[in-house]
């Protein structure tokens, strides 16, 4: 069994529009994500969700929905990313640039998948329709899907 590490990522997901930050630095830059990072020690993951959110867009929300759970492999690193995948349509504040995220709205028609890790284009269609999910992909580098599964799930 390989050591995993726990992630969180938060879509603030409105009935028109989604948000999205422009990865400026570190894993994924140059990329168009949620909302999230690695889980601290004493912390659960939902604090850790509201936490990153905070810290790279400036929002707070009171709750957050679980959706997701994908588990990510590299290959040729040992140790796998767990991440629990959140959203929630009500926020408060006003999305604000940090020194990790470029935060910008894009219509649902409108979303960015050439410059988004490619697996997104197989989970996000599920999560804007509200469908919960667990998945597992397979990188070799940053680019290429291997292998993957995909599945809906009644509970997260
Ligand atoms: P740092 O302060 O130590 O630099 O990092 P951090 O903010 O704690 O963590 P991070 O390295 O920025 O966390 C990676 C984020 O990217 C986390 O929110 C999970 C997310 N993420 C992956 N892989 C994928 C993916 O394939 N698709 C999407 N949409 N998000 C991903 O790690």
């Amino acid at each position: 069994m390989g050591t995993s590490r726990l992630y969180t990522l938060v879509l603030v997901l409105q009935p028109q529009q989604v948000l999205l930050g422009m990865k400026k630095r570190g894993f994924g830059a140059g990329r168009w994500n949620g909302f999230g990072g690695k889980v601290e020690e004493g912390e659960t993951i939902e604090d850790a969700a509201k936490r990153e959110l905070q810290e790279e867009s400036g929002l707070t929300v009171d709750t957050l929905t679980k959706m997701g759970h994908i588990v990510f492999e590299f290959v040729g690193e040992p140790e796998l990313m767990d991440v629990h995948i959140f959203c929630t349509d009500s926020i408060h504040g006003t999305p604000t640039e940090s020194d990790e995220m470029r935060p910008r709205w894009f219509p649902l028609d409108q979303i960015p998948f050439a410059d988004m890790w490619p697996d997104d284009h197989y989970w996000f269609p599920l999560l804007l329709q509200k469908k919960r999910f667990h998945g597992y992909f397979l990188f070799q580098g940053h680019d290429t899907i291997v292998h993957y599964t995909l599945r809906e799930v009644d509970h997260m």
